[in-house]
């Protein structure tokens, strides 16, 4: 049976990650996959983590399991992280996942129920793993348009006039923050016109909230989902605590469904908590007890934001510097939207013969779309890769 497979094909990602460490050469820079790191380029585990992690250790007393949906504690926190009190516990409907790609995952299944013709509304570009997944599960998928690679901001009239063209009952994706890989997101007040619009067509906004604390801060990366939530009658959220709690390997995540009319909350927790019990039963718990332990710990909590708030505002500070060295060594400013972007990643929009060239003759990996991680670089590195840039001749 097993001839009858075919070689699936790789994600581009995780290849660069692979070429990157089998590269020789010293001075080579890795700005590939979406993983925080600080300025020596260490992925440290988080100060109240490692604390959580301790106290675990000494006073959990078992590991039976927990139920289908997780600890109910885990959604408590996470419906208050996320959605602070915009909306009614009584709402929102919630199981923990393996990671936010699990939540993504159970999100899709999730509206196949519901609606096998449901057509999925993506940003173009988006997260490569949205399309993947989408295409594996044969759901089938619309791209908007989003990403103005002349200004490096957003096409937002094109947005509006792709998103207009949902059906009822469509679903259209759409990142809570930290675009994935642009870096160019949507203020508030377009964010209120796209609400607007996703209300008049009778879509469903499926929110995939990965970065929450990297781009303007805990509540501020929160505001378009807590607007959407409290807009629309229903909006699903997937939301990882990979980045902002530093557990990418433990696959902590959330998928919470609110639905305004609360009468639907049984069917809509259980149809959740069904999907979990279908695709993997319960799903993992050490992660999510990490989290909702640094959440309900007041001094935990306070030393986690101030240590998520020192790598946000880290990675601003390298925004605004290799804006700036691009802007000195150019002699132009077509790069300062380097600077109004937010989060890990942005798309520097050159070529991908130009991402090989400084990949060949700088060791400088990016995305072949030319996304930079921007946590990838330190003070030391940034004049190197504008200088790399600058001479790559963009
Ligand atoms: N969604 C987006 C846009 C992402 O960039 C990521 C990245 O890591 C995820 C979801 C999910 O991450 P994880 O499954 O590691 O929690
Ligand atoms: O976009 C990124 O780099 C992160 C990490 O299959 C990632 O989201 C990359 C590829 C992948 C899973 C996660």
């Amino acid at each position: 049976m097993f001839e009858a497979l075919k070689e699936q094909p790789a994600d581009k990602i995780l290849a660069l990650m692979q070429s990157f460490k089998e590269d020789p050469r010293e001075d080579k820079l890795d700005l590939g996959v979406g993983v925080y790191k600080d300025a020596h380029g260490n992925t440290p585990i988080m100060r109240a983590v490692k604390t959580a992690e301790k106290r675990l250790w000494e006073e959990q007393e078992t590991k039976a399991y927990t139920g289908l949906a997780g600890d109910p504690l885990f959604a408590e926190r996470m419906r208050e992280l996320v959605l602070g009190d915009t909306v009614e516990a009584g709402t929102v409907s919630a199981v923990a996942t393996p990671g936010g790609t699990g939540a993504v995952r159970q999100g899709f299944d999730m509206v196949r129920m519901a609606n096998p013709d449901a057509v999925i509304h993506v940003s173009d570009p988006t997260w490569p793993n949205h399309l993947s997944i989408l295409k594996h599960m044969g759901m089938p998928v619309a791209p908007y348009r989003y990403f103005d690679s002349e200004s490096g901001g957003i096409d937002f009239a094109g947005m509006i006039a792709d998103i207009v063209q949902a059906k009822p009952g469509d679903v259209v994706l759409l990142h809570g923050c930290c675009h994935n890989p642009t870096g160019a997101n949507l203020s508030l007040v377009e964010w209120k016109h796209v609400v607007e619009k996703i209300n008049e067509v009778g879509a469903i906004p499926m929110i995939d909230l990965a970065y929450q604390g990297f781009g303007d801060g805990l509540e501020a990366d929160a505001a378009a989902t807590r607007l959407v939530a409290e807009s629309c009658p229903e909006t699903i959220i997937a939301a990882s605590c990979s980045k902002n709690f530093g557990i990418y390997r433990e696959r902590t995540g959330i998928l919470m469904a609110v639905a305004q009319d609360p009468a639907k909350k049984k069917v809509v927790q259980g149809t959740l908590a069904y999907l979990n019990r279908q695709n993997f039963s319960f799903p993992p718990d050490h992660g999510a007890r990490l989290v909702l332990t640094v959440l309900g710990d007041a001094e935990l909590r306070a030393d986690w934001e101030a240590e998520l708030e020192d790598m946000r505002t880290g990675m601003l500070e390298l925004r605004r510097v290799l804006a700036d060295e691009l802007r000195q060594r150019s002699n132009s400013d077509r790069f300062e939207f380097l600077a109004e972007h937010r989060g890990m990643f942005s798309r520097l929009g050159v070529s991908p013969e130009m991402v090989e060239k400084l990949r060949a003759d700088h060791g400088v990996y990016m995305v072949g779309d030319s996304r930079i991680n921007v946590a990838g670089l330190n003070r030391d590195t940034v004049p190197k890769l504008a200088q790399a840039i600058v001479d790559a001749g963009i």
